[in-house]
């Protein structure tokens, strides 16, 4: 009969450390906030359980042959991936479920969905999410992830649709869900940013870092260089200069992947504005903010060309912009190089 405690340390846990699911971590955050009403708590968890339903069809999208895609489009134009749709339809159900949640806006939506306007005593909130990024890579086993982003919703806007073109600055939560080689969520509610690994032999997320911090440096840097002479010349004077400096390349085309790898080791990842998106190509609300608060939160830096990211003010739901996000000394040797 093995002792039960050796078990707990083949956990992937820093050893020693307690045992801690996201349950108990996202009720311990909100236990600091004496009148909060577990509104946004019970948002997470809708957040944590589509994550853990969308990894288990995406580890099993080609048993269930659900791969290739439908002909249809999304408002990107991007022909939409059969995850991508149900992704997005797992999202919508649990966070449909939730009476705390407002408006849904989606990458795969052209619309927000509104899905409750008269909110008596609940401080209610708005979700955006991601939720499927990168799903081109789905077909060849790459990683992809979910983006999602949390802010308050506004009873005195004019319209509902104004809750959801707030500054970055004002997310309550963000965080992504990576589906790589493990499960892996991290989350900011402005307290820092955590790091859980879903054990997929007991269903539940477990906290493997806290108050996670990203190197200050990191002679990697991440974007797509087929892009590089439609880049605006300062990029290309950094490209220059990080390739005379020895620095090495990684990009694999999800958002998610490369950023979390510059989260753990240090780098930078950018995607300038180019000739096909002058104003970059991701999205500014559910892709650019949330990983910009993350980035944030963890000590390093996010910025669209020379402004902080999170200060941009949306003026549209699918907005795009340029990102230039990680450790804090390599944004500083890009915007030297744009200057
Ligand atoms: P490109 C995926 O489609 C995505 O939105 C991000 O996840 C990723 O960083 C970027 O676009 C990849 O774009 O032009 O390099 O294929």
């Amino acid at each position: 009969m093995s002792d039960p405690l050796t078990e707990l340390d083949a956990l992937p846990l820093t050893r020693g450390e307690n045992l801690t699911n996201l349950q108990a971590h996202i009720l311990a955050e909100q236990a600091r906030h004496p009148n909060a009403s577990g509104t946004l708590s019970w948002i997470l968890s809708a957040l944590s359980f589509s994550g853990r339903v969308i990894s288990a069809k995406v580890r099993r999208a080609r048993i269930q042959s659900v791969l290739g895609t439908l002909d249809s489009e999304n408002v990107q134009g991007e022909t939409q991936q059969k995850l991508d749709v149900i992704a997005n339809e797992t999202l919508l159900r649990c966070l449909g479920t939730r009476a705390g949640v407002a408006i849904v806006a989606s990458e795969e939506n052209e619309e927000p969905i509104v899905l409750r306007r008269n909110h008596e005593g609940e401080r209610p909130y708005v979700v955006l999410f991601d939720p499927l990024d990168g799903s081109s890579n789905i077909d060849t086993g790459g990683a992809v992830g979910t983006i999602f982003s949390v802010l308050r919703y506004d009873r005195r806007a004019p319209e509902p649709n104004a809750s959801l073109l707030q500054r970055g600055a004002e997310q309550v939560a963000a965080g992504y869900i990576l589906y790589g080689s493990s499960t892996i969520l991290v989350l900011t509610t402005g307290n820092g940013v955590s790091m859980f690994v879903l054990d997929p032999s007991i269903g539940s997320f477990l906290l493997v870092a806290d108050q996670l911090k990203i190197p200050k440096t990191g002679k990697i840097y991440s974007c797509n260089e087929g892009n590089r002479l439609s880049f605006p010349d300062g990029y290309q004077r950094y490209l220059d200069w990080a390739q005379q400096e020895g620095y090495s390349t990684r990009y694999s085309g999800t958002m998610v992947a490369d950023v979390h790898r510059i989260l753990l080791k240090g780098g930078v990842f950018l995607y300038p504005p180019t000739k096909k998106a002058p104003e970059g190509k991701l999205r500014l609300l559910y892709e650019g903010n949330p990983m910009a608060m993350i980035i944030e939160q963890a000590g390093g830096k996010a910025f669209a060309g020379p402004v902080r990211l999170m200060e941009r003010v949306p003026s549209a739901i699918h907005q795009r912009t340029s990102v230039i996000m990680g450790s804090p000394d390599e944004v500083d040797h890009v915007l030297r190089h744009l200057a």
